[in-house]
């Protein structure tokens, strides 16, 4: 009897999946701006309030505004940046301030 031909298979590869299955949303930066006005202690009182920043961390992110002109506060998404920037500079502005927090997106 003739010897079988050796049966070809198909080789079929799965497509390999890069794109993750869940996307994630783009993060903006909440940025704090310096000016000559707003007392110290009133930036590090709005930021623990709307940031739920510790006394510490208020501080430094204070200082560091105060003596490089800006400082990034925290990362969220859109809608939470914006919202929380609104409302903390309303916070300086109710109080007589010219405090402000802007929004950026991340890189
Ligand atoms: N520069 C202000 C002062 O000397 C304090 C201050 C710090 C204001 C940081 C805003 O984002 C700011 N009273």
């Amino acid at each position: 009897m003739a010897p079988s031909s050796p049966t070809i298979e198909p080789t079929v590869r799965p497509r390999v999946e890069t794109r993750p299955k869940t996307e994630r949303p783009k993060l903006y930066k909440v940025i704090l701006l310096n000016d000559d006005y707003t007392p110290r202690e009133f930036v590090v009182r709005v930021l623990k309030a709307e940031f739920r920043l510790n006394a510490d961390q208020a501080q430094r992110v204070m200082i560091t505004a105060h003596q490089r002109g800006v400082c990034v506060v925290a990362v969220f998404t859109k809608d939470v940046a914006e919202t929380k920037a609104t409302r903390a500079t309303d916070a300086g502005k109710a109080a007589g301030y010219p405090l402000t927090f802007t929004t950026e997106p991340e890189e």
